[in-house]
Protein backbone atom coordinates (compact mmCIF):
# COMPACT_ATOMS: atom_id res chain seq x y z
CA UNK A 1 0.00 0.00 0.00
CA UNK A 2 1.20 3.99 -0.66
CA UNK A 3 2.43 5.62 2.52
CA UNK A 4 0.67 8.89 3.73
CA UNK A 5 2.19 11.65 4.30
CA UNK A 6 1.40 13.54 7.64
CA UNK A 7 2.87 17.49 7.32
CA UNK A 8 2.78 19.79 9.97
CA UNK A 9 3.67 23.08 10.02
CA UNK A 10 4.94 23.30 13.90
CA UNK A 11 5.03 20.01 16.74
CA UNK A 12 2.45 22.68 18.19
CA UNK A 13 0.12 20.77 15.79
CA UNK A 14 1.00 17.57 17.02
CA UNK A 15 -2.79 16.59 19.11
CA UNK A 16 -4.65 17.03 15.99
CA UNK A 17 -1.95 15.10 14.04
CA UNK A 18 -1.83 12.40 16.30
CA UNK A 19 -5.72 12.10 16.04
CA UNK A 20 -5.02 11.42 12.15
CA UNK A 21 -2.38 8.57 12.99
CA UNK A 22 -4.98 6.81 15.08
CA UNK A 23 -7.16 6.33 12.57
CA UNK A 24 -4.46 5.40 10.34
CA UNK A 25 -2.86 2.50 12.82
CA UNK A 26 -6.29 1.34 12.97
CA UNK A 27 -6.49 0.61 8.86
CA UNK A 28 -2.89 -0.63 9.46
CA UNK A 29 -1.71 2.11 6.59
CA UNK A 30 1.71 3.41 6.43
CA UNK A 31 2.52 6.28 6.80
CA UNK A 32 5.53 8.79 7.76
CA UNK A 33 5.15 12.52 9.64
CA UNK A 34 7.30 15.20 9.27
CA UNK A 35 7.83 18.68 10.92
CA UNK A 36 7.95 21.41 7.59
CA UNK A 37 7.22 24.46 6.88
CA UNK A 38 5.60 26.78 4.27
CA UNK A 39 7.36 29.88 5.73
CA UNK A 40 10.13 28.66 8.02
CA UNK A 41 11.60 25.99 5.70
CA UNK A 42 9.57 26.27 2.22
CA UNK A 43 12.95 24.29 0.28
CA UNK A 44 12.48 21.41 2.34
CA UNK A 45 8.37 21.69 2.03
CA UNK A 46 8.77 22.23 -1.87
CA UNK A 47 11.40 19.17 -2.31
CA UNK A 48 9.15 16.83 0.31
CA UNK A 49 6.18 17.58 -2.71
CA UNK A 50 8.09 17.06 -5.57
CA UNK A 51 9.56 14.04 -4.42
CA UNK A 52 6.68 12.18 -2.59
CA UNK A 53 5.54 9.88 -5.29
CA UNK A 54 8.97 8.34 -5.96
CA UNK A 55 9.66 8.13 -2.18
CA UNK A 56 6.01 5.90 -2.12
CA UNK A 57 3.27 8.20 -0.84
CA UNK A 58 -0.33 7.89 -2.38
CA UNK A 59 -2.06 10.93 -0.28
CA UNK A 60 -0.41 13.83 1.76
CA UNK A 61 -2.52 15.35 4.59
CA UNK A 62 -0.99 18.68 5.57
CA UNK A 63 -1.86 20.75 8.74
CA UNK A 64 -1.28 24.26 9.74
CA UNK A 65 -2.46 26.85 11.55
CA UNK A 66 -2.86 30.80 11.48
CA UNK A 67 -2.01 31.93 7.55
CA UNK A 68 -1.77 28.47 6.67
CA UNK A 69 -0.29 28.32 3.46
CA UNK A 70 1.41 24.71 3.78
CA UNK A 71 -1.22 22.44 1.96
CA UNK A 72 -1.23 24.66 -0.99
CA UNK A 73 2.49 24.61 -1.45
CA UNK A 74 2.74 21.07 -1.02
CA UNK A 75 -0.52 21.06 -3.96
CA UNK A 76 1.63 23.13 -5.57
CA UNK A 77 4.89 20.60 -5.76
CA UNK A 78 2.87 17.17 -6.67
CA UNK A 79 0.22 16.16 -8.43
CA UNK A 80 -0.96 13.55 -5.40
CA UNK A 81 -4.26 14.45 -4.01
CA UNK A 82 -3.50 16.70 -0.94
CA UNK A 83 -5.92 17.27 1.87
CA UNK A 84 -5.21 20.30 4.38
CA UNK A 85 -6.38 20.32 8.02
CA UNK A 86 -6.42 23.98 9.26
CA UNK A 87 -5.62 24.13 13.24
CA UNK A 88 -7.42 25.83 15.33
CA UNK A 89 -4.68 27.55 17.30
CA UNK A 90 -5.15 31.40 16.93
CA UNK A 91 -7.09 33.92 18.53
CA UNK A 92 -9.12 33.89 15.06
CA UNK A 93 -10.50 30.18 15.94
CA UNK A 94 -8.87 28.67 12.91
CA UNK A 95 -11.16 30.20 10.64
CA UNK A 96 -7.95 32.16 9.34
CA UNK A 97 -6.34 28.85 8.37
CA UNK A 98 -9.75 27.46 7.40
CA UNK A 99 -10.05 30.11 4.54
CA UNK A 100 -6.20 30.38 3.60
CA UNK A 101 -6.57 26.10 3.14
CA UNK A 102 -9.61 25.93 1.30
CA UNK A 103 -9.37 28.93 -0.78
CA UNK A 104 -7.22 27.64 -4.01
CA UNK A 105 -6.57 28.54 -7.41
CA UNK A 106 -8.11 26.29 -10.00
CA UNK A 107 -5.92 23.39 -10.80
CA UNK A 108 -4.34 23.04 -8.06
CA UNK A 109 -6.86 21.59 -5.32
CA UNK A 110 -6.45 21.10 -1.76
CA UNK A 111 -9.48 18.95 -0.43
CA UNK A 112 -10.15 20.67 3.32
CA UNK A 113 -11.28 19.16 6.01
CA UNK A 114 -13.08 20.77 9.04
CA UNK A 115 -11.04 22.89 11.72
CA UNK A 116 -8.71 20.80 13.61
CA UNK A 117 -10.52 17.34 11.75
CA UNK A 118 -7.45 15.22 11.75
CA UNK A 119 -9.48 11.63 12.16
CA UNK A 120 -11.20 12.91 9.00
CA UNK A 121 -8.22 13.70 7.37
CA UNK A 122 -7.11 10.03 7.28
CA UNK A 123 -10.41 8.54 6.92
CA UNK A 124 -10.54 10.51 3.67
CA UNK A 125 -6.91 9.62 2.77
CA UNK A 126 -7.85 5.42 3.13
CA UNK A 127 -11.11 6.26 0.94
CA UNK A 128 -8.70 8.13 -1.53
CA UNK A 129 -6.10 5.27 -1.48
CA UNK A 130 -8.90 2.22 -1.44
CA UNK A 131 -10.22 3.48 -4.77
CA UNK A 132 -7.77 0.38 -6.21
CA UNK A 133 -7.19 -1.44 -2.69
CA UNK A 134 -9.77 -4.31 -2.03
CA UNK A 135 -8.53 -5.42 1.12
CA UNK A 136 -8.56 -1.14 2.64
CA UNK A 137 -12.04 -1.37 0.86
CA UNK A 138 -12.86 -4.08 2.76
CA UNK A 139 -11.52 -2.39 5.95
CA UNK A 140 -13.18 1.05 5.77
CA UNK A 141 -16.35 -1.31 5.17
CA UNK A 142 -16.06 -3.20 8.05
CA UNK A 143 -15.48 0.10 10.16
CA UNK A 144 -18.51 1.69 8.97
CA UNK A 145 -20.19 -0.80 10.09
CA UNK A 146 -19.09 -1.09 13.37
CA UNK A 147 -20.31 3.14 13.34
CA UNK A 148 -23.67 1.66 12.17
CA UNK A 149 -23.54 -0.69 15.37
CA UNK A 150 -22.35 1.83 17.56
CA UNK A 151 -24.65 4.14 16.66
CA UNK A 152 -27.96 1.25 17.12
CA UNK A 153 -26.40 0.41 20.53
CA UNK A 154 -26.77 4.06 21.97
CA UNK A 155 -30.13 4.23 20.55
CA UNK A 156 -31.28 0.95 22.26
CA UNK A 157 -29.64 2.73 25.35
CA UNK A 158 -31.51 5.88 25.17
CA UNK A 159 -34.04 6.00 28.49
CA UNK A 160 -36.17 9.35 27.87
C1 LIG B 1 1.64 27.28 11.50
O1 LIG B 1 1.71 28.24 12.48
C2 LIG B 1 1.78 25.97 12.21
O2 LIG B 1 1.17 24.96 11.46
C3 LIG B 1 1.11 26.21 13.52
O3 LIG B 1 -0.25 25.78 13.48
C4 LIG B 1 1.15 27.72 13.67
C5 LIG B 1 1.94 28.18 14.85
O4 LIG B 1 3.22 27.59 14.84
P1 LIG B 1 4.18 27.75 16.10
O5 LIG B 1 4.42 29.23 16.28
O6 LIG B 1 3.44 27.12 17.27
O7 LIG B 1 5.44 26.99 15.77
O8 LIG B 1 2.63 27.44 10.54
Amino acid sequence: MKKTALIMGSDSDLPVVEKAVGVLKKLGMPYEAHVMSAHRTPERAADFAKNARDNGFGVVIAFAGKAAHLAGVLAAGTSLPVIGVPIKGSDLGGLDALLSTVQMPSGIPVATVAIDGGANAAWLAARILAADDDALYARLLEEKAKMAASVAEKDAKLDL
